[in-house]
């Protein structure tokens, strides 16, 4: 049996719209639907995963770090990067993604 397509697969091959700010051979960035700070991206890897626990190779969990630092540092100076993992970590879609938070005036907890 085969798998239907995660959420993200979805966007990844333009089934679903997105605003895409990056993407190369193995990652996508996109803006998130529903922001939770002035800038809200999420940074996926293309190949599938459900939860970023799942990813035991180090240079891939590196690789998937170092993207999502050079495409916080496009949008922003100072940022903070999030995982969800699993129902009990927030996880709501689960396809490994990291969630970039940036653009507040005084920081998370005093804009
Ligand atoms: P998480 O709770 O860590 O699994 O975060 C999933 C995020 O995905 C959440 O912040 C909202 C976002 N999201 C859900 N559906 C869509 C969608 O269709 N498009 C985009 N761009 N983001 C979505």
């Amino acid at each position: 049996m085969t798998a239907s397509p995660t959420l993200f697969e979805r966007i990844i091959t333009r089934e679903i719209p997105s605003q895409i700010v990056f993407e190369d051979e193995h990652y996508i960035a996109i803006r998130d639907i529903a922001p939770k700070a002035p800038i809200h991206l999420l940074v996926i890897p293309k190949k599938v995963s459900a939860r970023v626990d799942e990813i035991t190779d180090a240079a891939e969990m590196g690789e998937l770090w170092l993207t999502a630092t050079r495409v916080a540092r496009q949008h922003a100076q100072d940022y903070r990067l999030v995982v969800n993992c699993g129902p009990g970590g927030g996880q709501m879609v689960f396809h490994t993604h990291v969630h970039i938070l940036a653009g507040w005036k005084n920081g998370p907890d005093n804009d």
